[in-house]
């Protein structure tokens, strides 16, 4: 007899049953997954784990291509993509288990799994967070197949006649209805659960930061902001963001601390407040990501409060032949920093844990991250920085250069035109240009701009804060009515004049020269 056979006169369930079915039990296994990590940590949600495990795993041209694409919303772009795939496959599961729960108990269980796993190799969870996915693999097992048994039961009943042993629709359905209700109120008791556990309450608790020795203040004229350039300090809600997290890490000032090792003399651990009480120093600094294309919005600057990071590896004692300060990230994020730009006193290397007057903002790294002037941000910048292993380049490697990222990462020099836009419309005749020019640690000594193939004309450029910040510029062109295209280029103080060779991001920063276009009328 085939399968096919014996199941005729089977009970079967109606194929929107059936889809229901699926999409409930994932909507069960989810929530309980989700409120369980309330308890734990809100990285231990199985959705979310998923989802920073599929974010390490993606190759670089499509990690490039989605940032490309979707800027600052891939990471919501993704979850929504990973919710549709959910809901497809659950509903299928679903269908295929219209006689035999087995088919969907295998998909759901199988889901389970795979949270297991992405929870389970997070390095910043201990191994009690597992129990979250685990909970829901077992309700979403459970759901399913209790949903099923009622479902069929009910299917046989109203192929067999009444019969007053099975159960009416109306249980049914009161047993749907009961799931969704539970998966909603779990899921929304864990999104409340994580919020109280998070770590805003803890920097709320440590208050504005005084530094023993501030920063030059910042003179009035070192923007053009009237003019269109950004402001010369960015607000921390408006300094740009990039990482690998999906959820910001949730670490306590209480909880952390810096563990300082490898090829030293002593080994150190500090917590916070061992740093807060040393004087602590602020210096001025414009941080530049190596994915900021020519023209892009990854730039920003602040006054970074901290301590000196070469003082405190001083403090720990360098052995000979260290070349690598390896550093680890709560979430397991790392990044490897040359140890002669972390000792040089002239550099100003800095283990920061406050942001323009303010404990680090949690998406900038609280509570103490990494910030060396001149470098990109992927090798001298780590956020949530936990672990600082000194060592060679041969014996540990970050996690960009398994990326085809390049070890050695000066930030390049560049320039951007803010004003015009592109595409704008503007009247003839007198036209000013304004934009940012940046050479972290060498300077910015002219920027020049060239309307259409005309010559090149110096622009002005705002007083010089330091030679780790951006500089504004402003200029003015005589514009004819039509269409135009207005060009920068910025020269540092080593000589050097940007090159108009495009090049892409990877492996060590864009180049190339800023072009709008633009109309006079
Ligand atoms: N833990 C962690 N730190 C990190 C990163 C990250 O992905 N994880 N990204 C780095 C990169 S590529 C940059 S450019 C800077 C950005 O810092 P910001 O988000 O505060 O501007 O952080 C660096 N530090
Ligand atoms: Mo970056």
């Amino acid at each position: 007899m085939t399968a096919r056979e014996r199941d005729v006169g089977t009970p079967r369930l109606s194929w929107w049953h059936a889809v229901l079915l699926g999409v409930l039990a994932l909507a069960a296994a989810l929530a309980a997954g989700h409120l369980v990590a309330g308890f734990i940590s809100v990285n231990a949600s199985p959705y979310l784990a998923v989802g920073n495990g599929a974010i390490d795993l993606t190759p670089t041209w499509l990690k490039d291509y989605a940032v490309r694409t979707f800027g600052v919303y891939d990471k919501i772009v993704l979850l929504g993509g990973m919710a549709v795939v959910l809901v497809l496959v659950s509903a299928l599961a679903g269908l295929a288990s219209r006689r035999r729960p087995l088919p969907g108990l295998t998909v759901i269980a199988v889901f389970g799994l795979v949270g297991v796993l992405a929870v389970a190799v997070r390095p910043d969870l201990d191994v009690v967070a597992v129990l979250a996915p685990l909970a829901s693999l077992g309700i979403g097992v459970g759901v399913f197949a209790w949903l099923h048994r009622l479902g069929l039961a009910r299917a046989g009943a109203r192929d067999a006649e009444e019969s007053t042993t099975e159960p009416s629709r109306r249980v049914v359905l009161l047993a749907g209805a009961g799931v969704a209700l539970g998966a909603g109120v779990a899921g929304a008791g864990g999104q409340l659960l994580t919020r109280t556990k998070d770590a805003a309450s803890s920097r709320a608790a440590i208050g504005r930061l005084v530094p023993a020795q501030r920063a030059p203040a910042i003179p009035a004229d070192a923007d053009f902001a009237k003019l269109g350039t950004p402001t010369f300090l960015t607000p921390n809600e408006n300094f740009y963001r990039v990482d690998t997290a999906l959820t910001v890490p949730q670490l306590r000032a209480e909880d952390w601390s810096l563990r300082l090792h490898g090829m030293v003399e002593r080994e150190l651990t500090v917590d916070y407040a061992d740093i807060r009480d040393r004087p602590l120093v602020e210096r001025t600094i414009t941080m530049t990501c190596v994915s900021n294309e020519v023209g892009g919005e990854y730039v920003s600057t602040a006054n970074f409060i901290g301590i000196d990071l070469g003082d405190l590896l001083r403090e720990a004692g360098i052995q000979r032949g260290a070349e690598q300060v390896f550093s680890t990230s709560v979430d397991g994020y790392t990044a490897g920093s040359p140890v002669a730009a972390a000792l040089d006193r002239d550099r100003g290397a800095m283990l920061a844990i406050g942001m323009n007057g303010e404990p680090l903002p949690l998406e900038h790294g609280f509570p103490a991250r990494l910030v060396i002037p001149g470098l990109y941000g992927y090798v001298s910048a780590t956020k949530w920085v936990t672990d600082l292993e000194i060592t060679t380049w041969d014996a540990r490697r970050p996690y960009w250069l398994e990326r085809n990222w390049a070890r050695e990462a000066p930030i390049k020099t560049q320039s951007r035109i803010d004003t015009p836009k592109g595409f704008d419309s503007v009247p003839a005749g007198t036209v000013r240009v304004a934009g940012i020019a940046w050479a972290q640690h060498t300077g910015i000594e002219k920027v020049e701009v060239r309307l259409d193939k005309g010559p090149w004309q110096e622009a002005e450029l705002t007083r010089e804060v330091n030679l780790d910040t951006w500089r504004m510029w402003w200029a003015e062109l005589d514009v004819p009515a039509g269409s135009h295209q207005v060009v920068c280029r910025a020269t540092d103080k080593s000589g050097h004049t940007q090159t108009d060779e495009r090049m892409g991001t990877v492996p060590d920063g864009a180049t190339g020269w800023h072009v709008i276009t633009f109309t006079a009328a």
